[in-house]
């Protein structure tokens, strides 16, 4: 349910950028032939010349929708250019889309705070660079306005006007403006210079709503399209959501929205207005009911979040028709497939973004035989995500399988499968300081556990030595800053060979009750290859990929298929690590959250020379994990509910 957001106390400037009709344009860039035509990219599946996902403006001209299938395209637009999106692993591709939604991301972001909501949608929060535009160049003359600036959609104004365009000049450099709606005429500014920018560089549209909030702006990004610019002034907020359809507003799309409309007769979001705060809180909770009556009332607290990344990574695939899947052996078949792109994806990210994703979630679309209209739903299933394409492979049939159970309840029934993705979520940063961490862990000891390369990918210079060696392509990205190199004190993790007996000095002196190195050894030299043997033993490793499955994850790729094998033979699991026999460690690089990730002995240790020992809650320490009826308990990842089990 939505809660409202406090708002800032000062005025923002907020813009959501909305690509136009993405897909097409990026194929129109591909083959210029196709511009100014009706195009529409389809579907990789054929079936009715496959579902259109993205129609050009010509084509819309003619009444082709997204909703339709090509064949019926054809015949209301028989002119139409069907581009069949690229394809891999007999499944849409989506890596031209995605690359080209991030160039245009980079474009954006150079003004201000940018969250890519969506492969071709963006929020900017350009309160700063309005603010100073106002103060070092506001807009002053009419006739200095650029172009696209006075082509605007601000509302209140008259639309169409012959002199649109010299009322919207006008209005945004008006001298006796509020201070809001002259911070508001410089984002709209700024949107403009942006959108020519992204224009020249990418040669791609776009269109844009600017408004005070997050909210506002999304509502009317899409309300002049294509490449066009819609303002919102506070002066026109009330007669702007006075006749908005509930549904059109987000998080009114579904259940809240029909119940608006069911139990309060509530239409449009003007309606709200006449319900009371308390008297929605009575009927939704304090948070929701202070939600809607604050929408009501165009006033939103929601942050544009610093974010040019994805949330998530999905990867599916929809069997439409007698494409269904009805047995265990083709889903697998299509989940590997899956499972094998997820797998490349989070890679790719760990390698590039250094992010972590901890969640893996199975959906699908079932129906039972002989029973197409059930309503019962096939369960989404998640599970603490272990990198590692076989291992993701692993657990997704594993998710599978739990969620047929439970769909099936029993029934010996035949089913048929209609749509199957795999998603990976919960991803966040590596917090600064990890790597010390993964260092700790796993740097030096290549010999003591599967997930480190083999030495042949170990340099000898001793100086690399403190690097995280993901895959041998990913040196260079692993490697501490020349920063943290020069500076003395960031040297966690160093072996007491390399580490100087000045700096061993300073260490213990800063902090003379650090004396648990033993155990941190223990673990290293047998206790992480015991647990991690436990582990295997039970069936299911529960591994943080952040620590050792990151590596294995590269390790696994890198081998490929017969290196699968000898990663889960784990034949050096128990070798003594070698090389190095003592440890220095700069407890002030720890990063608290990185703690909670480590295995618990070690949590408990460290935790202890970071912060002064709590009452233990002895209840969770001595059971971290969910028990499961089966063995996977996940001491590792004990926050995850494991579906699996
Ligand atoms: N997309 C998709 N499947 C859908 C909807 C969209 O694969 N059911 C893809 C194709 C779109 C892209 O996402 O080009 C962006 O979707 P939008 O909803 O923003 O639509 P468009 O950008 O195509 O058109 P518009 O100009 O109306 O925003």
């Amino acid at each position: 349910m939505p809660v409202a957001r406090p708002e800032p106390q000062e005025p923002r400037v907020i813009a959501h950028v909305d690509m136009d009709c993405f897909y097409v344009q990026v194929e129109q860039r591909r083959n210029p032939a196709l511009r100014g035509q009706p195009t529409a990219v389809v579907q990789y599946n054929d079936w009715k010349g496959g579902g259109l996902i993205a129609v050009s403006y010509e084509a819309r001209g003619f009444g082709v929708k997204r909703s339709m299938r090509g064949d019926e395209a054809k015949r209301v637009c028989p002119g139409i250019n069907l581009v069949q999106v690229p394809v891999a692993r007999g499944k849409a591709d989506l890596n031209l889309y995605r690359s080209a939604g991030s160039e245009v991301v980079a474009i954006l972001a150079s003004k201000g705070k940018c969250e890519r909501a969506s492969i071709d949608e963006v929020y900017l929060d350009l309160t700063d660079a309005a603010k100073e535009m106002l103060l070092q160049a506001p807009p002053d003359s009419p006739e200095e306005i650029l172009i696209e600036a006075a082509k605007s959609n601000i509302l209140g104004l008259p639309s169409d006007a012959s002199e649109k365009e010299k009322i919207v000049r006008a209005w945004l450099c008006r001298p006796d403006a509020d201070s809001e709606d002259k911070l508001l005429a410089c984002g709209a500014i700024i949107v403009a210079q942006l959108r020519v920018r992204v224009l020249e560089e990418t040669q791609f549209t776009c269109s844009a709503g600017i408004a005070h909030n997050k909210m506002l702006a999304k509502l009317v990004s899409g309300m002049h399209k294509p490449a066009q610019q819609t303002v919102v002034p506070s002066s026109s907020v009330q007669d702007f959501l006075a006749s908005l359809p509930v549904k059109k507003m987000k998080q009114l799309g579904g259940k809240l929205g029909s119940s608006l409309q069911d139990d309060l007769g509530v239409e449009t979001i003007g309606d709200l207005l006449s319900f009371t705060e308390e008297k929605l809180q009575e009927q939704y909770g304090v948070n929701t009911g202070t939600w809607l009556w604050k929408i009501a009332r165009g006033i939103s607290g929601e942050e544009v979040e610093d974010r040019l990344l994805p949330k998530s990574h999905g990867c599916g695939k929809t069997f439409p028709g007698p494409k269904a899947l009805k047995n265990s052996a083709s889903v697998k078949g299509w989940l590997d497939q899956l499972c094998e792109e997820l797998s490349e994806r989070i890679q790719s990210d760990l390698n590039q973004n250094k992010r972590i994703a901890q969640t893996l979630t199975l959906h699908a679309r079932v129906s039972k035989e002989n029973e197409r209209d059930s309503v019962k739903k096939f369960p989404s299933k998640s599970c603490p995500l272990r990198y590692g394409t076989w291992k993701i492979q692993e657990d997704a049939m594993k998710l599978f399988e739990s969620g047929l159970h439970d769909f099936l309840e029993y029934q010996n029934t035949g089913w048929s499968i209609t749509s199957l993705s795999v998603t990976a979520s919960k991803i966040f940063d590596i917090p600064s300081g990890t790597s010390s961490i993964l260092r700790y862990v796993k740097g030096p000891s290549s010999a003591s556990s599967p997930a480190i390369p083999d030495s042949s990918s170990v340099p000898e210079d001793p100086s690399l030595d403190n690097n995280v060696y993901v895959t041998p392509s990913n040196e260079e990205q692993c490697e501490p800053s020349t920063s943290e190199k020069e500076d003395g004190k960031k040297y966690s993790a160093i072996s007491a060979k390399q580490c100087s007996a000045n700096e061993a000095k300073r260490i213990s002196k800063k902090f003379p009750e650090v004396k648990g190195t033993s155990s941190i050894l223990k673990f290293l030299s047998r206790g992480q290859s015991a647990l991690h043997e436990k582990r295997k033993s039970d069936g299911l490793i529960c591994s943080h990929p952040g620590l050792e499955s990151s590596l294995e994850a590269s390790r696994a790729e890198e081998h490929n298929a017969s290196a699968q094998g000898a990663d889960r033979s784990s034949t050096n699991c128990g070798a003594e690590p070698s090389g190095s026999n003592a440890w220095m460690f700069n407890v002030e690089d720890i990063d608290p959250a990185v703690v909670e990730e480590l295995p618990p002995e070690i949590r408990r240790e460290i935790q202890g020379w970071i912060r002064p020992p709590k009452q233990p809650n002895t209840k969770r320490r001595e059971f971290p994990g969910r028990k499961c009826s089966c063995r996977h308990v996940c001491d590792l990842c004990c926050r995850h509910v494991c579906d699996l089990c």
